[in-house]
Formats: structure tokens, C-alpha cells, sequence
């Protein structure tokens, strides 16, 4: 297991990181004239939003796990940041989810329409890409994470993990289907942001094993502690309104093993998580203690 990492420091290194990953957003989405002012508006919105840069974290945090500096990674750490705002943005768009709130703001439909929502959600997708094409080198390691980006983020994965979770809501299911919802639709895109900085770290394959373990298990989990906060969080704290997943009959964690059991679930998950760090040593106490942070987090 990695060596621990007291709370003030993570929560220095964490804040550092995240600090870099916010100016990153920030330069990224200054357009030149021919992206339209109103776009420009809804796509920064919803992007420099307070959002938790979960998924950058631990790009940024894989990377120094495989001993190289995390700047190096902070294209794609951006990336995977605009993949899932253009998943959220869409998330919340009447026909699907239906939220007026996110991170704390107005949803991006609810303050610039459905249509510009729709186009700022494309705008973010296509520019992940562009992100990393144009900052990750080697060639190699960039054609090698857009490839693994698009998978996570495809019919596979992002998307189809949505669709089924959209019918699940009229069809119902037990703990399999759930879990086979979740490693795709939450799972897949927190895989791909360690192994995204594991390929810029130059991870041997012994390593990106030990992170897409790490990853599947915090990405259940993740996804557990989730739905116990849309039960019983705090709607201010999470930016967002809460009860929704009961009031639309959603396959849950809790509706399915109830809250108890889920907790405990989620609290094993994160250790087996922990355990597969091992392979790194110290370099990982950083990703340790996120883990920690996953399960204990309010918003
Ligand atoms: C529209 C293709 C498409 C996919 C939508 C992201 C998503 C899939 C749905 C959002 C609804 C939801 C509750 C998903 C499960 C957990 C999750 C991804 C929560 C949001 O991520 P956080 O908590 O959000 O990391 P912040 O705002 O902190 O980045």
C-alpha cells in the first residue's frame, strides 16, 4: 500500500492541481471571433464552473504516480474535463435528465436555450481532442489517448452506459444490470483519466493494469456514494437538486441493496482500490487518499 499522505497535504497538493487544471480551462476556451460570443458564454459557463475536477485529479495524479511531473498531462487532464462537461451539459437537457441547476449555477439550457446547450456540448467534445492532438507528445502517446478517449466516451461506454440508464428508468433491474449501467456510464470515463495519465507518465503495462483496477473499484464506488447524496445530501453543498433518482423510480444503489449495505459496499470497493496502488509505493499516496476522499465526500 502506498504511504500515507496527511489530510492538509493532499489537500495542498489537491488545490495546487487544481488550481492548474482551472487557468488550463481558462486559457483554452479564450476563442478568436469566429466562435460566436453567446457560445463562447454557455461553453464557459458550464466548463469554469466549480465542478470537484475529479477526473483531472487523477489524470494529473497517475501521471506523477508513474514518476513524471504532472504538467506534462495537463492537456489531457483538461480533456477528460471537457468530455464530461459536454456529458453533463447533455445530461441536463429536458429530453434527457431535465436539470435546472449544475454546480451550483443555472444549467446551461435552462441560461442559454436547448439549442446553444446542444452546440456547447459538441463544441467541448470535438475540442477534447484537439487538446490532446496538439499538447500530449509524443505523437504516439497522444494518437494512443484520443483513441482510448473516443472509446471511453462512445457507444460503448459514455453514451451507451446513458441510453441504458435512460431505459432503465421504464424497465427497472437488479444489481447486474446496475453495475453494467455504471462501469460504463461513470466507470469508464474515471478508467480512462488514470490511464490517459499513465500513457503520458509512461506507464509499463504491469502499472496500467493496476490502475484500471484502481479505477473500476473507485469508479463504483464513485458512483454509490452518488446516489446516497442524491437521497440524502445536501442539495447547496452538491450544487444541484437532490431526490430526483426516487421521485423518477431510477435503478439506484440504495433502491437496490438499500443504504446500509451500500455504504458498505462502496467503503469495500475503495479498499480494494487502495490495495492495487501497491505497485507504485509512495508515489500513489496521492491517489490513496483521493480514494478516501471519494467515500467521504459531501457534494
Ligand atoms: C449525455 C452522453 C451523456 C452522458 C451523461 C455524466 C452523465 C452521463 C450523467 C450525469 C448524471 C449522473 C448522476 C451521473 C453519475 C455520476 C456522475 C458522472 C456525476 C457527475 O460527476 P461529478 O460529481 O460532477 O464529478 P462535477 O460537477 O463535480 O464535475
Amino acid at each position: 500500500m502506498a504511504a500515507e499522505i496527511d489530510i492538509e497535504s493532499f489537500a495542498e497538493v489537491a488545490r495546487q492541481l487544481r488550481q492548474q487544471v482551472d487557468e488550463a480551462l481558462a486559457r483554452y476556451t479564450e476563442y478568436d471571433a469566429d466562435c460566436p460570443p453567446r457560445l463562447a458564454e454557455a461553453i464557459r459557463h458550464s466548463l469554469l464552473a466549480p465542478g470537484k475536477r475529479l477526473r483531472p485529479m487523477l489524470v494529473l495524479m497517475s501521471c506523477q504516480a508513474c514518476g513524471c511531473d504532472a504538467r506534462t498531462a495537463l492537456p489531457a487532464a483538461c480533456a477528460v474535463e471537457m468530455v464530461h462537461t459536454y456529458s453533463l451539459i447533455h445530461d441536463d437537457l429536458p429530453v434527457m435528465d431535465d436539470d435546472d441547476m449544475r454546480r451550483g449555477r443555472p444549467s446551461c439550457h435552462a441560461k442559454f436555450g436547448e439549442a446553444t446547450a446542444i452546440l456547447a456540448g459538441d463544441a467541448l467534445l470535438a475540442q477534447a481532442f484537439e487538446t490532446i492532438a496538439t499538447g500530449i507528445e509524443p505523437a504516439a502517446a497522444a494518437a494512443r489517448c484520443c483513441a482510448e478517449l473516443a472509446m471511453a466516451a462512445g457507444a460503448g461506454n459514455l453514451v451507451g452506459g446513458q441510453q441504458d440508464d435512460l431505459a432503465a428508468e421504464h424497465e427497472g433491474g437488479g444489481i447486474e444490470q446496475l453495475e453494467r449501467i455504471h462501469r460504463r456510464k461513470t466507470g469508464a470515463m474515471i478508467n480512462v483519466s488514470l490511464r490517459l495519465g499513465g500513457i503520458v507518465g509512461g506507464a509499463s503495462e504491469r502499472e496500467l493494469a493496476a490502475l484500471d483496477t484502481f479505477g473500476s473499484n473507485l469508479g463504483l464506488a464513485f458512483q454509490i456514494v452518488d446516489d446516497l447524496l442524491d437521497l440524502a445530501g445536501d442539495a447547496t453543498k452538491l450544487g444541484k437538486r437532490t431526490g430526483k433518482d426516487l421521485s423518477h423510480g431510477k435503478l439506484t444503489f440504495p433502491a437496490v441493496l438499500g443504504s446500509e449495505e451500500s455504504r458498505l459496499r462502496a467503503q469495500q470497493l475503495i479498499d480494494e482500490a487502495k490495495t492495487a496502488l501497491a505497485v507504485f509505493g509512495s508515489r500513489a499516496s496521492a491517489l490513496e487518499a483521493l480514494a478516501d476522499y471519494v467515500i467521504d465526500r459531501d457534494h
